[in-house]
């Protein structure tokens, strides 16, 4: 039958020449619709005789097969390309760094915490957080400080209050972060490396002091750790810090309730045109306390003191961020004043790291 085979030639090209869905349909109602040219054939098979209308129906049959699978494939194809170019059209490189539009920084407190985490993690401490209301026996107590001890006068404590007609001590806000790292001994035990890290508050308010500031504390108990392990440790802390190559420190013999026996730490530098240079020079600055865990202390911990012993020491954020990034006015860190978070502040995207740098 030639009239099939033109049929057949003539809607392949078609479904082979529709460019989308919308023309294949036309293609397919033109073929195989209600009206379409196949249908119109079939309808003409009741006129024949049997023995041509069997013939002539198989025959429609194939092609109308053959037809509605032509446009399957060709649909199928149709979406496979546009698949395709809307893949390529809306590609993204999810590798790519963000684009930064100093819309908001990082305070330089938190870049400092950053940075410092980054150091001591380097060496094995990790990060303990604790409350920042705290009661007054991991405040003080736990940490050798009794109720009469003239500590507890000097730190401007901010007291919880308590209701009426209860007697107990009341809790206090945090007036550093040791009480963190009681906890964390108690927790976890010795041996133990951590640093804590921290808000912490006293009613204190001029020029250089804010009612909350920020404090890190450092913690190392283990068998036989000595003032040598925290020389070490503090000057290659001071080194990573500062970005310096050198650092010398000088220890002080002082005296702190948790500690003994306890230092505070110099660190070397020079004031040439009143710019503060760390490392050398004829002038020694103080920028932290530290000292041997009070064996008092370890006990209050659940510590055995005849069997662990270790450092501690502490410091503050904020003073470290003013001398590292030469920020003068410690009340300007808490104003939220955009013009000075803009020009303090760091990018979100450079992650302070010892490998990589800690501020760029
Ligand atoms: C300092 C100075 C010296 C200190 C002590 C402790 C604890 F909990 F382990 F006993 N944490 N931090 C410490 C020691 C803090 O800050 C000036």
């Amino acid at each position: 039958m030639d009239q099939i085979d033109t049929l057949r030639g003539k809607y392949i090209e078609a479904v082979t020449a529709a460019a989308d869905e919308a023309a294949l349909e036309s293609v397919r109602l033109a073929a195989l619709g209600k009206k379409g040219e196949i249908s119109a054939l079939m309808a003409t098979l009741g006129k024949m005789e049997p023995e041509a209308r069997k013939a002539a129906g198989a025959q429609l049959n194939v092609l109308k097969d053959e037809i509605d699978a032509a446009l399957r494939a060709r649909k199928t194809a149709l979406a496979d390309a546009a698949l395709d170019e809307r893949l390529r059209a809306e590609w993204l490189d999810v590798t790519l760094p963000g684009r930064p539009r100093r819309e908001g920084t990082i305070h330089p407190v938190s870049q400092v915490t950053d940075e410092v985490t980054a150091i001591f993690a380097d060496m094995g401490f990790a990060v303990a957080e604790g409350p920042q209301i705290e009661s007054d026996w991991f405040n003080f107590d736990a940490l050798n400080i009794p109720p009469e001890h003239p500590a507890r006068q000097e730190h401007d404590t901010f007291f919880m209050a308590r209701a009426e007609g209860d007697d107990r001590p009341p809790h206090v806000l945090r007036t550093h972060t040791s009480p963190v790292q009681i906890r964390a001994m108690a927790d976890r035990g010795a041996p133990i490396r951590v640093i804590a890290p921290g808000r912490v508050y006293r009613m204190d308010m001029d020029q250089t002091h804010t009612p909350m500031f920020h404090q890190v504390e450092g913690l190392a108990i283990d068998r036989d750790i000595s003032m040598a392990n925290l020389k070490w440790v503090l000057e290659e802390f001071c080194r990573t810090y500062f970005e310096v190559a050198e650092v010398e420190l000088r220890f002080r013999a002082s005296h702190f309730p948790f500690t003994e026996p306890s230092a505070e730490v110099d660190i070397r530098c020079s004031w040439e045109g009143g710019q503060l240079k760390i490392g050398q020079g004829d002038s020694w600055m103080e920028i932290l306390g530290s000292g041997m865990v009070h064996p008092k202390v370890l006990s209050a911990a659940g510590v055995d003191p005849d069997q662990w012993q270790g450092f501690a020491f502490g410091m503050g954020i904020d003073r470290i961020a003013m001398l590292k990034y030469g920020i003068p006015d410690l009340r300007a860190f808490f104003e939220s004043d955009l013009r000075w978070l803009r020009h303090y502040g760091f990018s979100a995207l450079d992650l302070p790291t010892v490998f990589g740098g800690l501020s760029r």
